[in-house]
């Protein structure tokens, strides 16, 4: 079977920052205008009041300091608190696609591959757009790429799927040169007039090309040692918003529409997971995880990184062995993991090796062991 290596990375970021002050400031106000609202009802003991948000449990629960958005205006109102969004006639590329052409594009230029030469085009991130066309195939038509396409959606762990996917189109022949893209708007799924969840996500989308080696041009190759997913059910994070909400006759705006989690038991539960699947992932390459010179993990909690990498390797982690993006991105779903790999592989040389990490909703892990090629 051939050799795959990743060859190219693109990244688009979104135009507006929103910072944690900014955040705090619009939540607390919509909270003000709230419980002004429901005064009677507060003072009458039938509802409770709503408890505003503060800039320092953000940075000390999460180590989240700003975030990227594709439109600021309308999270940060505090009579709307969630995006606007223009709704797009079929004619035009849709917003996802957008995105994903940006961060693509990026991508074939650092792989120095064209659009031609990409044989599958896999679109996987934590929500989709529509339920079809899958988002893939108009990514595919926009950019010029020849194949297939398809959508996948593994939550947070959609990019590290993906990648074995494409590595194994590579490995059985069925693609030579796949695109691996993961337009990520979770400024729309997340429910930003709740306290405990309010500041954790941000808008990015990533792009990665999967090739046979022996037809990768880049100076920038990283074969693929080896790739591992787990999944195990959990209600712990989920959204129920889906196409059979209308047959439920269910109210589209209810809070279980949007992303919720119970935040401390993820947190307990995900770091020896996480931690167990890298060891064991390595251990099936004969590699000790003290031998990685770098861990890109998802980027979700910043004390939650640090327990996984201090279990693998015994030691205080520094952001030398596992790279923080999270407190100037924030949480980006899929995504970031491979924002940590596109901004954090430059000074690795020829030999190195690291581990690609996700842990999402499901709960779902995947890992991708990379090597340097020099
Ligand atoms: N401002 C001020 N105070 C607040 C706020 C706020 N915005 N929110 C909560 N508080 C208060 C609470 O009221 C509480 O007060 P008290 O102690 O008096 O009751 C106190 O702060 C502590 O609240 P929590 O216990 O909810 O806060 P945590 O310290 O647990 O922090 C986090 C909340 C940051 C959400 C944290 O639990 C966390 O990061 N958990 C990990 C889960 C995660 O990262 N989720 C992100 C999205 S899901 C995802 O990306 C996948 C993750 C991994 C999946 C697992 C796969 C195996």
């Amino acid at each position: 079977m051939p050799e795959v290596v990743i060859s190219g990375t693109g990244l688009y970021r979104p135009p507006h920052v929103i910072t944690n002050a900014e955040l705090v400031e619009a939540f607390n106000a919509y909270v003000a205008l709230q419980n002004a609202q429901h005064a009677a009802a507060i003072a009458a003991g039938e509802r409770e009041p709503l408890v505003p948000s503060s800039v320092e449990f953000i940075e000390k629960a999460s180590g989240i300091k700003q975030r990227y958005v594709i439109d600021k205006a309308g999270v940060l109102d505090p009579q709307r608190m969630y995006p606007r969004f223009q709704e797009r006639p079929d004619d035009q590329l849709s917003l996802m696609a957008e995105i994903a052409v940006d961060a693509s594009r990026q991508a074939l230029a650092a792989a120095g591959k064209r659009a031609d030469q990409v044989d599958a085009v896999l679109c996987s991130a934590a929500n989709m757009q529509r339920a079809y066309p899958a988002m893939a195939i108009e990514i595919q038509q926009a950019l010029g790429a020849g194949g297939y396409g398809f959508d996948m959606n593994v939550a947070c762990s959609s990019a590290t799927f993906a990648i074995e996917q494409a590595a194994n189109a590579v490995r059985a022949g069925s693609a030579n040169c796949v695109l691996v893209v993961n337009p990520e708007i979770t400024s729309a799924h997340l429910e930003w007039r709740d306290r405990d969840c309010h500041f954790i996500f941000g808008d990015v989308c990533t792009a990665v090309i999967v090739e046979r080696a022996d037809t990768a041009t880049s100076a920038d190759r990283w074969q693929i040692l080896g790739t591992k997913l787990a999944t195990q059910f959990s209600n712990n994070i989920r959204n129920n918003f889906g196409f059979l909400n209308r047959c439920e006759d269910s109210d589209p705006n209810a809070r279980d529409k949007t992303f919720r989690q119970e935040g401390r038991k993820v947190f307990k539960e995900v770091v020896p997971i996480a931690a167990a699947h890298i060891e064991q992932h390595l251990a099936s390459l004969g590699l000790e995880p003290t031998a990685v010179r770098r861990f890109w993990l998802h980027q979700a909690n910043l004390g939650m990184n640090q327990l996984v990498v201090k279990r693998l390797i015994g030691q205080e982690v520094t952001p030398d062995v596992a790279p923080l993006i999270l407190d100037e991105y924030a949480n980006t779903a899929s995504a970031g993991s491979v924002i940590a790999f596109h901004h954090h592989r430059a000074d690795l040389t020829g030999g190195d090796t690291g581990v690609i990490c996700s842990f999402g909703a499901g709960y779902s892990v995947g890992s991708v062991v990379v090597r340097k090629l020099s």
